[in-house]
């Protein structure tokens, strides 16, 4: 895979802020482009999205810097290499940057060029992306958990917790299972309208009222499962991302959209433990935080048999933090973030450790996200069998909806719809 050139240009994400994208061609004419994520409750121990800082354009998150790096000494370095593999390519700019958390190239620079040469390669072999990421046999089209309800750091209403998820896991194909989320939301809509509650919605696409509690959100969306006819726990359950670690302050979790109130670790899991006795609720992701490692050990213990415990800020979808993990014992799940670790080749690493450890791996995009569709087939190729991408509307969330319909469709009889045999329960 020779290399003709490569390009890189500062574009928007679905928040109107700016993103890297970088485009690359080989000698023989394939072309691939890749745009970087952003994420707005980030893990501490991310990979760095380099920003200009400069107050005078986009309010110093201008990317022109890294941008710069990959039109500049990348372009330079690479110069007409062949790399035989995504790892090779990947390495090389691993290597380049020379940090361990990639702060000098930028994560959102290194990442654009990595998925830009997968697609560029997959179009060289002229087969779908998600062959080029992992070829096998059989794939496994996953449940999509549709955020419908945003709280926390990505809507400015009063809930603490980020974000409220449908998974239509009992259908028979991902396409069938779609069209009940969206059912699911569309009453939803109707029934927060007739409740009086505001219908806007938050950075993930999903519904963002004021609620009277943490616990309304998730009742209203068993009302709507209902009246959409449907069974909670039968034909869709919960899934939740609290996502905690925006709550920790001095060694407790502050309700800090709504009452302030202040509770311990041991309080949390207790309220996960009566939410998960009382609501249909299949995966509970980021339930305690990132710095709470002996919490979320008594959490796994407690909760570990009963629900999918997703690691997010905890791995930040680092081998190296994953491992470790695994070796605690913190969780039954991992996260998985492209632009948390900022390569392909060790994204896949990531998923590879957990699934040989017995971990899941829950495929995600971020808050700020952009016509990009890689996770789509990143999930395919894993055969991670869930993904969450946003709710029903906006988008930069159905893209990866309507990319895994296509890709659904294509593979017709050598793929299966995951289902409910997916989650960790
Ligand atoms: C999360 C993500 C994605 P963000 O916490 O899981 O839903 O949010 O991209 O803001 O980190
Ligand atoms: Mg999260």
């Amino acid at each position: 895979m020779k290399i003709k050139e490569l390009k890189a240009r500062e574009v928007l994400d679905s928040r109107g802020n700016p993103t890297v994208e970088a485009e690359i061609e080989l000698a023989d004419g394939s072309k691939g482009r890749g745009i970087s994520p952003s994420g707005a409750s980030t893990g501490e121990k991310e990979a760095v999205e380099l920003r200009d800082n400069d107050a005078k354009r986009y309010g110093g998150k201008g990317v022109e810097k890294a941008v710069s790096q990959l039109n500049n000494e990348v372009a330079r370095s690479i110069g007409n290499a062949d790399f035989d593999s995504q790892a090779a390519f990947d390495h090389f700019l691993i290597d380049l940057d020379g940090t361990t958390n990639k702060e000098r190239l930028g994560a959102n620079a290194i990442l654009a060029a990595s998925i830009a040469f997968a697609r560029a390669t997959a179009d060289a072999k002229k087969i779908p992306l998600y062959r080029q990421l992992v070829e096998r046999e059989q794939y496994i089209i996953p449940v999509p958990c549709m955020n419908v309800i945003n709280g926390g750091r990505h809507a400015d209403n009063n809930l603490d917790f980020q974000e409220f998820m449908i998974a239509p896991h009992h259908a028979p194909s991902f396409k069938e299972s779609i069209r009940m989320g969206e059912e699911v939301f569309h009453t939803l809509k109707n029934l927060l309208k007739s409740k009086g509650y505001f219908t806007g919605v938050g950075d993930e696409g999903g519904f963002a009222p004021n609620l009277n509690s943490n616990e309304e959100a998730i009742e209203v969306i068993l009302e709507a499962i209902h009246q959409a006819g449907y069974t909670p726990g039968t034909h869709i359950s919960i899934c939740i991302d609290p996502a905690t670690s925006e709550m920790w302050q001095n060694g407790r979790y502050v309700f800090y959209k709504s009452s302030q109130k202040q509770v311990s670790s041991e309080e949390l899991i207790m309220l996960w433990d009566k939410w998960i006795k009382q609501y249909p609720i299949v995966l509970l992701e980021d339930g305690l935080g990132e710095n709470d490692w002996h919490g979320w050990k008594e959490m796994t213990i407690a909760l570990g048999s009963k629900v999918e415990l997703v690691g997010d800020d905890i791995f930040c979808t680092n081998p190296k933090i994953i491992a470790e993990g695994i070796r605690q014992g913190i969780g039954n799940s991992v996260l998985i973030k492209l632009n948390q670790i900022g390569t392909i080749t060790e994204t896949l690493d990531a998923v590879k450790l957990a699934q040989e450890n017995n971990y899941n791996c829950f495929i995600s995009h971020r808050s700020g996200e952009t016509e990009d569709t890689i996770i789509a087939d990143l999930v395919v190729a894993t055969n991670a069998g869930h993904i969450k991408t946003g709710s029903g509307c906006r988008s930069e969330r159905v893209a990866k909806f309507n990319q895994l319909i296509r890709i659904e469709e294509e593979l017709g009889g050598k793929a299966f719809f995951a289902g409910l045999n997916t989650f960790k329960i």
